[in-house]
């Protein structure tokens, strides 16, 4: 792939109008472009990061044995009277009429419609717990849309809903969504906190934010700072383990400013471990027992004849906000060097040859390399333009490709320049430049 060829609109200078760093680098690499205020195209290289993203999502909640679906983005007003939350959602909720004049709106959130779904087809006890998710656009008219992706009107967002017989099989579900949202951050090179949190409009009273820490970050935080050394290695998807795992990190006290309460917080955390902060909340999840399901009337047999309504939580993961809060947490602003974790790299090698009009020799053994690392599922880039060789690096280090592979004047014999960005090259062959990235590839 030549990015001649890529369709990558690159902008010289910093757009005047984004005030935190993801919004400027998302711009200003061509990643995304607004539509409307609050509503974004995603281009080819934000579009490629956020569908990496998508898929390590897709991969932990499977591992957690929850099943994909597809709900619509248009949901009928029916089921959202039914639950109440027709009037109480706001003007948040965009509301469509159709041609028959029915009252259709746009999904801010799928709590209505998956317990419709549930409803319908599951009646006994024996069929549970289901664990169902989908990953698809929502709307919400945010008052104030701002800082690009982060907070938008049109968002991608994963969101999982549990179905039990009882509180203490509900919360299992809850414990392994907690487990399975750790290993997604962690994937993602992320460190992200869980916080007990408000329940807003989605309602419950167990809920937890998964915060990154970040300065430009919209949720204030309170923390003990030894919440940062829990490990959430070794815990198994079995009821104890993962409730030992969500009481080591419930020891620390960590809230965010809807649950802060100064008098508690200077009682249970001493001075020197106290931490108060600005965080990215890049996930959500809640418990709200039949909140929903018994206005909807979603109810199963259970074992001694008896009915009752089922126990539910859902369960959120702001996939496109996570594109710029990778960003936030990886970007050197002052450096202008960005390098994206190997799992979600718009490419993985960035092949930067010197081009001459009158010399070809670069250009083909950049052709030989991406072949060969092509062959060897190295997802590269190279860069066929005729501008110099330091313009051509600075490019890269914005978009943040983690390795470069460069081909100048002395590039003689089997040795290679290769660097990880921001870093000192060193010499290596193409061969042992395949095994490193392999390795690095295969740590995720
Ligand atoms: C949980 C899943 C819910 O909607 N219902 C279904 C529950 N939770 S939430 O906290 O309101 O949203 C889940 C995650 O979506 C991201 N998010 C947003 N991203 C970009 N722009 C927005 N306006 C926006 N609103 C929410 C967040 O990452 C949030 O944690």
């Amino acid at each position: 792939m030549y990015i001649s060829k890529a369709f990558i609109p690159i902008l010289k200078n910093n757009p005047s109008e984004a005030k935190i760093k993801s919004h400027q680098l998302m711009l200003r690499t061509g990643m995304i472009k607004q539509s409307s205020a609050g509503i974004y195209s995603w281009l080819p290289l934000g579009f490629k990061v956020m569908k990496k993203i998508e898929k390590i999502v897709r991969e932990e909640q499977n591992k957690i044995g929850a099943h994909e679906l597809l709900m619509p983005t248009i949901q009928s007003s029916e089921i959202w009277k039914e639950s109440g939350r027709y009037e109480d959602y706001g003007d948040e909720m965009l509301r469509i009429k159709d041609r028959q004049n029915r009252e259709m709106l746009y999904g801010p959130t799928n709590e209505e419609l998956i317990t419709e779904i549930f409803r319908s087809s599951i009646k006994s006890y024996k069929l549970l717990p289901q664990l169902l998710y989908h990953i698809q656009w929502k709307f919400r008219d945010e008052l104030r849309p701002r800082f690009g992706i982060m907070r938008c009107r049109e968002f991608f967002m994963k969101d999982a809903y549990s179905f039990d017989i009882n509180d203490e099989e509900a919360f299992f579900s809850y414990n392994k969504f907690f487990l399975s949202y750790l290993r997604t951050f962690k994937r993602l090179d992320l460190t992200a906190i869980p916080m007990a949190a408000d329940t807003g409009p989605i309602g419950g009273n167990l809920s937890h934010e998964f915060i990154i820490l970040a300065e430009t970050g919209e949720s204030k935080i309170f923390t003990d700072k030894r919440i940062f050394d829990v490990n959430s290695n070794g815990f198994d998807i079995e009821k104890k383990s993962l409730e030992d795992l969500r009481k080591q990190y419930e020891k620390f006290y960590a809230v965010t400013d809807e649950k802060f309460n100064k008098k508690e917080f200077e009682e249970k955390v001493s001075k020197e471990n106290r931490l108060t902060t600005k965080g990215i909340e890049v996930g959500h999840i809640f418990y709200f027992g039949d909140k929903y399901s018994k206005p909807l009337n979603a109810a199963v047999d259970l074992p001694g004849g008896k009915k009752d309504f089922v126990k539910m939580g859902s369960y959120g993961i702001g996939v496109s906000r996570l594109v710029g809060a990778i960003i936030e947490a990886k970007y050197d602003e002052k450096e202008e060097i960005m390098k994206w974790p190997m799992s979600v790299a718009p490419y993985e090698v960035a092949i930067i040859p010197l081009v001459n009009k009158n010399d070809n020799s670069n250009l083909e053994k950049a052709n030989n390399i991406f072949k060969h690392l092509n062959n060897n599922n190295i997802d590269s880039i190279i860069d066929d333009t005729d501008e110099n060789f330091s313009s051509k690096i600075k490019k890269f280090n914005l978009i943040g490709v983690p390795y470069q592979i460069l081909l100048g004047k002395k590039s003689d014999g089997d040795l290679f320049e290769f660097k990880e960005v921001g870093k000192d090259p060193k010499n290596l062959s193409i061969e042992q430049i395949t095994k490193f990235i392999t390795e690095q590839k295969e740590k995720i």
